[in-house]
């Protein structure tokens, strides 16, 4: 014990003596003057890129980030370490040519964001051929004098070089010297990089990989990180398709060899053809909630009653990867699958696409899209002109009042209400249109809970007391549970779904026209919610012990099968007639540009999914990932493992052939994609 006193007293004295000969040396002071340099370097463009926060972001957390402003230092210091190695003449042209292509970076960020509201992207280069046209405009309405706050930067830098040289500054010019300082100057960027990495969190990394969020990237990575990374997510899809095209294409011809050139018709081919058509992306909406609810009252009683009167599809699956809404998107649009890295919406939103716009523009319809959202949010403005909607209703056609914002942005009910708006002018001056309309309310993480109205998720009983008293007890069950209040903004966004369709049938909207519904996916919730929604013990405010008899097994099979999301097709007048039925097939998001496409008389040979009505009990339902399920069986390929569905066996030759048409098709959608195999330039074989 006494030794280990003793050496931690000499310890701290040896502290303390050393830091009595920093202050007596004025160590600091002369680090400083020795490397002023650097150091204006480094703390120019650390502003510079703060002073960018604060200019896009409005609120003090995002402009004064801390991460932001340790990972602007780690990419400045890192950059300014190298100046060490060279001789004294040379590193002040170094450190300014750095310090100016910083500073180009926020200016154009600047300038970028101000137009767009979003951070610059080097695949915006291809839009260059346009700037001529618009230069002028740019140059008078978009830069402003704040965007060239920045260029303080390096003329700092170059007031500091000369009042150095001035005074014939001292000059290291010894190499061993240069090469230890510039070590000791990296080993500091690798301290600052670990105490960053030590407080990033799975978000981060994640947001990071993909790249979309931008505002979230600059915010905690600062612009100069964000910059880089767009630079290596941009050449990404040039990389991976340099290679390989002779096989892909090969494997195109293939598959495609063995499908007809002509549509498959059936009792429902050209049923509503020539109608208006009203798509509604139902951000989040799972069916299982379909079936749910508390105190009687059900979660999602719109949403039921246009299932029991309209075609419904119970059991339909969304089939995203990481590309999540925009996934949904692509795969309803295009009946392709999610590309196997990256996201299509944001890597290859310049590929030749064969989608339900492009397919009834030729038949004379109007499409559109319309989401409250920025539309820069999944890229989406720029995947849109490939998509070929002939117009994109976003954020700034919406009239946003902070009342009326609810989550990630305007309310659903106010963003129905706008677009019905919308809508009536549309409907005025195009025969017939088709349109995407986006909701927004009921996305994770749910927390805006005083904001979705009344919707109690607790269990509310009336006891009888001996003496012949009502008594109310209340058990809090999902109350306080992510899930809960899921449920809570899940009954939001489906009241906001039927005052959408009372706005449209009061507008005479629905007269002609058929309103389709897809959950764009699963909610992302914890099991352990549902494990506590199907296994609640009110008694003891707990879930059932898993041995007890009415406890209902929850497993990864249940989850995973729990993440169908509801899918549908409803007209005014379909309740009562033939059409009006539920289609329990396996189905999946890709089935539906070929479903819908015969109903209303296009047909595209490349799709990936089919026609359920064609296909019904034979139809699989491939994952991304490469799971698939079927009327019969959920295929796990990472478990090598199933869960039947069925009574009947299970062979082994049908999970291999499964397996392999799951493998082909993934690999076709991804060829198609990154080769970019429907643009006629880059697939002569095309349409032969
Ligand atoms: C954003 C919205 C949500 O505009 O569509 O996207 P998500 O986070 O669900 O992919
Ligand atoms: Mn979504």
């Amino acid at each position: 014990m006494k030794i280990i006193k003793n050496t931690f007293q000499k310890q701290v004295k040896k502290i303390k003596k050393q830091l009595k000969i920093i202050k007596e040396e004025h160590i600091i002071s002369q680090f400083c003057q020795n490397n002023l340099l650097l150091l204006t370097f480094i703390i120019t463009s650390v502003i510079n890129s703060t002073i960018l926060r604060f200019f896009c972001m409005n609120s003090i957390e995002n402009y004064l980030s801390i991460k932001a402003i340790l990972a602007d230092l780690i990419v400045t210091t890192f950059i300014g370490s190298f100046s060490f190695l060279f001789k004294p003449k040379n590193r002040f042209t170094y450190l300014l040519s750095f310090n100016i292509f910083l500073t180009l970076i926020c200016i154009i960020n600047s300038v970028y964001y101000t137009f767009y509201t979003s951070f610059a992207s080097v695949s915006m280069l291809s839009l260059t051929q346009y700037i001529s046209d618009v230069g002028d405009a740019v140059v008078e309405n978009v830069i402003q004098l704040k965007d060239m706050i920045y260029i303080i930067g390096p003329i700092a830098l170059i007031i500091v070089y000369l009042r150095l040289k001035k005074k014939n500054h001292r000059k290291i010019d010894i190499k061993s010297e240069r090469k230890r300082k510039t070590l000791k100057s990296l080993g500091f960027t690798g301290i600052l990089l670990l105490i960053y990495l030590v407080t990033m969190n799975s978000l981060d990394v994640s947001r990071f990989m993909k790249q979309w969020n931008k505002e979230y990237i600059v915010m905690r990575f600062g612009i100069y990180v964000y910059q880089a990374n767009d630079v290596v997510t941009s050449l990404q899809p040039k990389i991976s398709s340099m290679f390989g095209y002779d096989k892909a294409n090969k494997e195109f011809n293939d598959y495609f060899a063995n499908i007809s050139n002509e549509p498959e018709t059936n009792e429902y081919t050209d049923l509503f053809k020539d109608k208006n058509v009203i798509v509604i992306h139902a951000e989040s909406m799972m069916e299982n909630a379909m079936r749910l609810s508390f105190n009687n009252q059900e979660v999602t009683p719109n949403l039921n009653k246009l299932a029991s009167e309209g075609m419904f599809f119970s059991n339909f699956y969304s089939q995203v990867s990481v590309g999540t809404s925009s996934d949904s998107e692509l795969t309803s649009t295009t009946s392709l699958l999610p590309t196997k890295s990256g996201t299509a919406f944001v890597s290859y939103s310049n590929r030749t696409y064969i989608s339900i716009p492009k397919l009834l523009k030729e038949k004379g319809y109007y499409t559109f899209s319309m989401h409250a959202n920025n539309a820069d949010f999944w890229n989406r403005r720029k995947m849109y002109e490939s998509i070929g909607y002939d117009r994109f209703y976003s954020k700034v056609d919406y009239k946003i009042d902070k009342e009326n914002i609810i989550g990630l942005g305007l309310s659903d009910k106010e963003f129905f209400a706008q677009s019905v708006e919308k809508l009536e002018k549309i409907n005025k001056e195009h025969d017939k249109w088709y349109g995407l309309f986006i909701m927004l309310s009921n996305h994770t993480p749910f927390s805006d809970v005083e904001k979705y109205g009344e919707f109690p998720t607790d269990i509310k009983e009336t006891i009888v007391e001996e003496d012949g008293t009502e008594k109310e007890v209340v058990y809090p069950y999902m109350e306080g549970t992510k899930l809960g209040n899921y449920f809570k903004s899940l009954h939001y966004a489906d009241s906001a779904l039927g005052e959408f369709i009372d706005e449209l049938n009061e507008a005479g909207l629905l007269d002609n026209s058929i309103v389709v519904l897809y959950g764009d996916h699963d909610a992302r919730l914890p099991r352990k919610d549902y494990n506590r929604l199907y296994n609640y013990d009110k008694e003891n405010d707990t879930i059932l012990d898993e041995t007890h008899e009415n406890y209902k097994e929850y497993d990864s099979y249940q989850y995973e099968l729990g993440r169908k999301v509801p899918f549908l097709i409803w007209t005014k007048d379909m309740a009562g007639t033939k059409l009006n039925m539920k289609i329990e097939d396996t189905m999946g998001m890709y089935d539906v540009m070929p479903t819908l496409g015969n109903m209303l008389g296009f047909y595209n040979k490349y799709a990936l999914g089919h026609d359920i009505f064609n296909t019904r009990e034979n139809n699989i339902v491939v994952f991304p990932n490469g799971n698939w399920v079927n009327n019969k069986m959920y295929y796990n390929s990472q478990k090598s493992a199933y869960l039947s569905l069925v009574e009947e066996p299970i062979t082994e030759e049908e999970i291999s052939n499964n397996t392999e048409y799951a493998n082909k098709l993934l690999d076709v959608s991804n060829n198609i994609i990154t080769f970019d195999l429907f643009n006629p330039e880059k697939n002569l074989t095309l349409n032969k």
